[in-house]
């Protein structure tokens, strides 16, 4: 369909390291459109609803706090395909498998900072969007005009 819908999230680090402009513009310059945005400070109980799937992983509490360390920037990207090509922009969970070209082959070396979070299928991303935007705030309708010149 084309109204697929991503979660993409700006991680803690990727913020503090001045990265959110990069990132956002990777994702416009491939002709997807922006439906959400939100700095947020993440609390416990959104961060480990989020990740509740890795719940039992000995990594677990590390990411939740890493998560709330400090601000995240929350999106909804919306296009054609965009859930799986959000992951492909991202690239490997492992950055140091990240091939180069990729966010986090660009911009970073460790998995447990590994700057940008993207839904991985579009049940999650509906998840996910029901998780970090439930009170709809950040969210906006427009139609993007540009469909033509991007889209047969
Ligand atoms: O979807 P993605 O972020 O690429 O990876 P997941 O397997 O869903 O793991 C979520 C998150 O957990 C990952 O981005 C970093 C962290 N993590 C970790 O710290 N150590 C691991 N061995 C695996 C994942
Ligand atoms: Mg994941």
């Amino acid at each position: 369909a084309n109204q697929e819908r991503s979660y993409v999230m700006v991680k803690p680090d990727g913020v503090q390291r001045g990265l959110v402009g990069k990132i956002i513009s990777r994702f416009e310059r491939k002709g997807f459109y922006l439906k959400g945005l939100k700095m947020f400070n993440c609390p416990e109980d959104i961060a480990k609803e989020h990740y509740k799937d890795l719940s039992s992983k000995p990594f677990f509490p590390d990411l939740v706090e890493y998560i709330c360390s400090g601000p995240v920037i929350c999106m909804i990207w919306e296009g054609k395909g965009v859930v799986k090509s959000a992951r492909k922009l991202i690239g490997a969970t492992n950055p140091l498998e990240s091939e180069p070209g990729t966010i986090r082959g660009d911009f970073a070396v460790e998995v447990g900072r590994n700057v940008i979070h993207g839904s991985d299928s579009d049940e999650n991303g509906e998840r996910e969007i029901g998780i970090w935007f439930s009170s709809g705030e950040g969210t906006a309708e427009w139609t993007p005009h540009m469909e033509p010149w991007l889209r047969e």
